[in-house]
């Protein structure tokens, strides 16, 4: 088989090849896309799918939008790559743009999610011996028990998820982990350490299977932190972009974290952006020379970006996922009280979860999406006993209630 020849491979072939020459990082479902538009994505053979997780809600804008992929192609046939070293005329324009959409003085780009975690880190600990006035090497950030925040040495360091960190040590030092979701349990570390520079949170705790913190938990501990003189530090990178039915999920309890962390969606799945935001009391401490990236903050990215934003706002999508979430549970409780397989339905907007009645070991969970994906649906499952459910955010109703009817027939036909 000559695999660099332009001929079609089977999905079969398509796999074989990944599974020899790839790493095994990953433990794809088997299905091998090759097209996307909107809400769909085809695999090679032609078959079309509702996408149900949307590369992990990069992609809410839909596959392929034509004003994302107009400005990506354009600029790549202008300029792809200048490097900070000099400046390049989609930057600034971009930067205005971004900083005046969510309301910051000032944006650092960069490139993935993890690398703008890696960033706020850098910013909140610099901060906090420059500005809050720590003694150096001794500050810490509080993050919380079950936290995503990506792949990096650092950032696996302080995850509790022996699957992200075994055998990846040493560790960074300097982070105090307390539960989720318990807004007593910061005001306790707070009261008792003094050398805290920061809070790192995640709105709504994704890769953890969709846990939805108590109203009123943001609002509690950005209060907490704004009586210490600590960082709120919200990391929306999956929570972010109208995902969650509101441009921000922090935006829910009208919370303004000191430090905004952004990835994923603000390219709509077209090319790697990331960024992060604050206030200039907070960005100017990084001065030249300390931090950057080689293809942070490139043209194409700044063009992108600005175009991604533009279609959330332009259709409306953090309404249209707000109204959506709100019909999606409401079908999935129906559901649930015609089934003993689901027990559970939780999320905000287009991000939500269902759990299936069966222990985290089990294979009850893949099997369903094996199944969802036989009816043209595809869904992963995390933690085992849990399916994520989120759908690009330019579904209509009709496209939606179609997919309501491709999980209660699997759910029920399931069980037979
Ligand atoms: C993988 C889940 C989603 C994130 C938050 C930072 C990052 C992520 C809150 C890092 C990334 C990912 C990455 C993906 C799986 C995934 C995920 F299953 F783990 F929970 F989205 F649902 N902060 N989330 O959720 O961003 O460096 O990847 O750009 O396979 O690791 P990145």
């Amino acid at each position: 088989m000559n695999t660099t020849m332009a001929e079609k491979l089977t999905s079969k072939e398509l796999m074989d090849l990944e599974n020899k020459y790839g790493a095994h990082n990953y433990h794809p479902l088997d299905v091998v896309l090759s097209k996307g538009e909107g809400v769909y994505v085809w695999d090679v053979e032609g078959k079309r799918y509702f996408d149900f997780l949307s590369a992990y809600s990069a992609v809410n804008q839909g596959h392929c939008h034509p004003k994302i992929v107009k400005a990506l192609t354009e600029q790549a046939k202008t300029l792809t790559l200048t490097s900070r070293a000099f400046y390049n005329d989609a930057l600034g324009p971009y930067e205005k743009f971004v900083t005046d959409f969510f309301g910051f003085d000032k944006v650092l780009p960069m490139n993935t999610g993890a690398e703008a975690v890696e960033t706020a880190i850098k910013l909140c600990r610099k901060w906090a011996y420059e500005v809050k006035g720590i003694h150096e090497n001794d500050a810490q950030i509080v993050v919380c028990e079950n936290n995503f925040h990506g792949r990096t040495t650092t950032i696996v360091s302080f995850s509790n998820d022996p699957v992200a960190n075994k055998n990846f040590g040493p560790f960074t030092p300097g982070f105090i982990r307390i539960p989720y979701n318990d807004a007593a349990a910061l005001e306790r570390v707070l009261a008792e350490n003094k050398n805290i520079a920061g809070f790192l949170v995640e709105p709504i705790q994704g890769e953890a299977g969709v846990y939805v913190p108590d109203a009123g938990y943001l609002a509690a501990t950005k209060e907490l932190c704004e009586r210490h003189n600590v960082l709120f530090i919200a990391d929306e990178v999956q929570t972010g972009i109208a995902r969650t039915g509101k441009l921000l999920a922090v935006d829910h309890e009208d919370v303004k974290p000191d430090i905004l962390i952004l990835g994923k969606a603000l390219s709509g799945g077209a090319y790697p952006v990331s960024a992060v935001l604050a206030n200039d009391a907070i960005m100017n401490v990084i001065k030249p020379g300390q931090h950057g990236s080689t293809f942070g903050g490139n043209p194409i990215a700044a063009r992108v970006a600005v175009a991604a934003l533009e279609v959330i706002e332009d259709e409306k999508l953090a309404e249209n996922a707000e109204k959506l979430g709100i019909l999606f549970r409401n079908e999935m409780n129906r559901i649930i009280n015609e089934s003993d397989l689901v027990v559970k339905v939780r999320g905000k907007g287009l991000l939500n979860a269902i759990v299936v009645n069966d222990t985290e070991e089990s294979e009850t969970a893949w099997n369903l999406c094996l199944a969802l994906k036989e009816n043209g649906l595809l869904a992963k499952p995390t933690h085992g006993n849990i399916i994520r459910f989120a759908p690009p955010l330019v579904m209509n109703e009709e496209q939606l209630m179609e997919c309501v009817a491709i999980i209660e027939k699997t759910i029920l036909s399931f069980e037979m």
